[in-house]
């Protein structure tokens, strides 16, 4: 039977480079003769992908509560992790996923959802199925922004103002100054090669490899 696999998240503002570091860093893994996937969230399977399009694209002019929103992130994550992550990982894969429970600890609580609320329910969604390393892009968000307006891309939470941005920015610092064990901060700036470099010292020397 295989070993069990390794969970990595990647976090951090929208426009950080999780997109870009995840496709450099599944290859790097597969090259180290690890089986991967990447997935992410909300989504990664086919009712969690249809809870994403309700939750950030609702119909014109209708909004979520904060709560209904950090109910429907966690609602597309329980099926997540039960039909999609947790088997892999039982298969012995590494999983790379995009945004996981920090994005709703740091999203939905900045929305207003009191911060002890939000942690129950993560503890019953995950059941224990927490990261092996979480790793937190950080960035000035007005770079973001640039970087953001430079793709001509935007949703719900992307047209929100910088105050915005610099909550989520200190929000994702806050969880990485927590949790120091699981969380690594990486300066989402330098160079995608530069980015997974790091990344690549931070599975060395923090994710046992067997
Ligand atoms: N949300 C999510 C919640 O509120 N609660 C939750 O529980 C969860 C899970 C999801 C939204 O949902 C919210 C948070 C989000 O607002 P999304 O579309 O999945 O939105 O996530 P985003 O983070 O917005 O995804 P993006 O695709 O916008 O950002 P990425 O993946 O971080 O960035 P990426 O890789 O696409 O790069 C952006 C641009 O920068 C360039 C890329 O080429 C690209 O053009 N780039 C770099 N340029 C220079 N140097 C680098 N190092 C670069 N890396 C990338």
């Amino acid at each position: 039977m295989a070993g069990y696999g390794r969970f990595i998240t990647l976090e951090g503002g929208e426009g950080a480079g999780k997109s870009t570091l995840i496709a450099g860093l599944s290859e790097a893994i597969k090259a180290r003769g690890h089986e991967v996937i990447t997935t992410r969230e909300p989504g990664g399977t086919v009712l969690a992908e249809h809870v994403r399009a309700l939750a950030l694209t609702p119909p014109e002019s209708e909004h979520w509560s904060p709560l209904a929103h950090a109910l429907l992130m966690n609602t597309a994550r329980e099926d997540h992790l039960q039909k999609k992550i947790r088997p892999a990982l039982e298969a012995g894969q590494w999983v790379i996923c995009d945004r996981f429970a920090d994005s709703t600890r740091a999203y939905q609580s900045i929305d207003g959802v009191a911060p002890d609320v939000l942690l129950a329910i993560e503890r019953a969604v995950l059941a224990g199925t927490v990261p092996d390393l979480t790793l937190i892009l950080d960035a000035d968000p007005r770079a973001l922004a640039a970087r953001r307006t430079a793709r001509g891309t935007q949703d719900v939470f992307e047209n929100k103002q910088l105050a915005f941005h610099e909550q989520v920015r200190a929000a994702f610092l806050e969880i990485a100054e927590q949790e120091p064990d699981r969380c690594v901060v990486i300066d989402a700036l330098q160079s995608p090669a530069q980015v997974l470099k790091e990344t690549l010292k931070a599975i060395d020397t923090r994710v046992v490899s067997e």
